[in-house]
């Protein structure tokens, strides 16, 4: 019997410890494999195979799994009772049983063979200082993404002169409507009543353009947004609400007026901050269309933004004294790092050790698009920005081809990428300042709700984009970034849509907070598509939350009653299906 996909190693998510007691080992197999044991002891104490010598560790069934596409996700949870703990696994298929070593499958006889030396997997050793550790506060955090000049211009009669009118509509890179700090300020009984509980701020520090992801100076707030001080206000009071800042650093570049840029440009390869920078050709060659004559490395092939040489020491010193700043100066409670896969491992390593030191449980977010495991082992971000689940959602209503199967596939795979620390905190969007709006994408307000409700109920913590509590529209960047219409908001079709979403927002946030979220689906339905999520609180209990999202109608249950609705009715599918109980972890 060929074996599909097996796949096993002691480090990443496949085999970590949670916390200093509880050891996750995770496996892959293809679906020909039917059980699997784990056979499992102290390396000083289990005896070794083979000959004489008989195995005296434990030898436990797995029961947890989950469903991917070609494959299929074993877990179990063991406690090493000296946090050390060696193991292997005996495979079932249909026909035969394989035993499955660091060094490779034996059969029942092989395993049994005279003086055969078997290497098992170990863990050696679960040190504290090495368990991969993510801020609880996260988990239990709606966030609201606020594009600072297109929200709220808290003092409209200065510099209206430099300004474009607040209007609705399309809007470019280009203009500048006056969204400032204190305008952030003066909504946050708006935001409170929302119920929203973390802000995460597009840049605010100096830059050249509208959008700020060209920075000149890392430690003067833009002037279009305010003063150190309104800043300093805006985190006090948003504090006082119960709701968290998150800022945007962008280190992988700066804008052109940076000053060691300006130097270098100056002075050429004298200037002290020569190497500050990634420069190919001296002296730099004058201002070209872009970047693609690699005279010297910037964002994608933006020439107005340098990259910056994160493995530098200087440069990793200086961002490490600008976070720190950031965090004394204003008490800041998580910092999102943009293109955070380009910036070296060194320099997110020590800027970690750091900052966790200042601030134990400050959230560390990388944008980063894809599989971010090599970011995510503990000593660098808590988090990353969850595309791969936004795009798996989008496609599950956009395809109506789509199998129910094929969403839970989605779903784990997104839920089998790292570690259960880092899915707890992980944030969770459905659209973004660099994407087209949800209402633009799918123009169905079902849709669009049944998307809010499918998010709200994933693990970690969910990020809505300002204004989608009016499901407002706007195409790809920059038109997804439109002025907030706060005219608007009375009107009853807006109300209506903001109540509907302070509700899933309150669901989200009084349900059992969600460790683990185990997503399953029950036998087939007569039509449309119908979701369970059995959620596990803290507690252990088992609330079952169910999901039918047949497109034409999506209703969130729990115990019996419904607590979110959307859709026609007439069509509400009968629940059914058997919940898979789990145990806890
Ligand atoms: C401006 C225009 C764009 C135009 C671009 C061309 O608005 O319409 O396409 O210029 O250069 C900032 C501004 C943007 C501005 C950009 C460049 O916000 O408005 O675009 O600067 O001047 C990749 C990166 C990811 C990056 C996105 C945009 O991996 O890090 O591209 N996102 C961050 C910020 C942006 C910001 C920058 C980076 C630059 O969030 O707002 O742009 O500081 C796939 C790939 C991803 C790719 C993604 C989006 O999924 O896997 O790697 O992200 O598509 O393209």
């Amino acid at each position: 019997m060929e074996f599909t996909g097996i796949y096993h190693k002691t480090s990443e998510q496949m085999s970590y410890p949670l916390n200093e007691r509880e050891l996750i080992i995770n496996l892959k197999t293809g679906y020909d494999v039917e059980k699997v044991f784990i056979h499992y002891g102290d390396p000083f104490e289990a005896g070794i195979l083979g000959g004489k010598e008989t195995w005296t560790g434990k030898r436990e069934e797995i029961f947890y799994k989950k469903r991917l596409r070609f494959q299929i996700w074993w877990t179990t949870t063991l406690v090493p009772a000296y946090k050390r703990c060696k193991y292997f696994f005996e495979l079932h298929t249909t026909d035969q049983v394989w035993y499955y070593f660091e060094d490779g499958f034996l059969t029942e006889e092989q395993l049994h063979m005279e003086g055969r030396m078997q290497q098992c997997f170990v863990v050696p050793w679960m040190n504290p200082a090495d368990i991969n550790r993510t801020p609880d506060w996260v988990n239990d955090t709606v966030w609201y993404q606020i594009f600072p000049d297109r929200f709220c211009n808290g003092t409209p009669g200065k510099n209206a002169g430099q300004l474009c009118p607040w209007r609705n509509g399309p809007v470019t890179n280009e203009e500048r409507f006056g969204g400032n700090l204190e305008g952030i300020r003066q909504k946050l009984p708006y935001l409170k009543e929302l119920g929203i509980n973390g802000i995460y701020l597009n840049p605010i520090m100096e830059a050249e353009s509208n959008h700020k992801y060209d920075t000149t100076d890392y430690m003067k707030i833009d002037p279009c947004f305010g003063e150190k001080e309104d800043f300093i206000r805006l985190v006090q009071e948003a504090h006082a609400q119960g709701i968290r800042i998150m800022v945007d650093a962008v280190f992988n570049h700066c804008g052109r007026k940076f000053a060691p840029w300006l130097d270098v440009l100056e002075k050429g390869r004298a200037s002290r901050y020569a190497d500050w920078f990634m420069v190919n050709t001296w002296p730099i060659p004058e201002k070209q269309a872009d970047t693609r004559d690699g005279r010297y490395y910037s964002f994608a092939f933006a020439d107005g933004m340098p990259k910056l040489n994160t493995n530098n020491e200087e440069v990793i010193d200086y961002f490490c004294g600008i976070c720190r700043d950031w965090i004394t100066d204003y008490d800041i409670d998580g910092i999102r790092f943009d293109v955070g896969n380009e910036v070296s491992h060194r320099f997110l390593k020590t800027l970690r050790h750091h900052l966790k030191a200042l601030k134990p449980d400050i959230y560390l977010l990388g944008e980063i698009w894809h599989d971010a495991s090599q970011w995510l082992a503990g000593d660098e971000y808590d988090s990353v920005m969850n595309y791969p689940l936004t795009s798996g959602i989008h496609d599950f209503f956009l395809d109506s081809s789509m199998k129910k199967e094929e969403f839970e596939f989605m779903v784990n795979r997104c839920y089998t990428m790292y570690m259960q620390q880092n899915n707890n905190v992980m944030f969770n969007l459905l659209d973004s300042h660099d994407t087209e709006r949800l209402m633009n994408r799918f123009h169905s307000l079902d849709t669009f709700y049944q998307q809010l409700a499918v998010l709200f109920t994933m693990p970690g913590s969910p990020c809505i984009f300002y204004g989608t509590e009016i499901a407002m529209e706007g195409g790809h960047d920059p038109d997804c970034r439109r002025c907030m219409p706060w005219e608007e908001l009375e009107l009853p079709e807006n109300q209506e849509k903001t109540a509907a979403l302070r509700k899933l927002i309150l669901l989200r946030r009084t349900e059992p907070a969600c460790r683990s979220l185990y997503f399953h689906f029950p036998n087939e339905y007569s039509s449309g598509r119908c979701v369970e999520y059995i959620k596990l609180d803290g507690e252990g209990r088992e609330v079952e939350v169910l999901l039918n999202c047949s497109r034409e109608m999506m209703e969130i249950k729990e115990g019996g009653e419904v607590l979110f609705s959307r859709g026609f009715h007439d069509r509400l599918l009968e629940p059914g299906g058997t919940l898979i109980r789990h145990k806890n972890r």
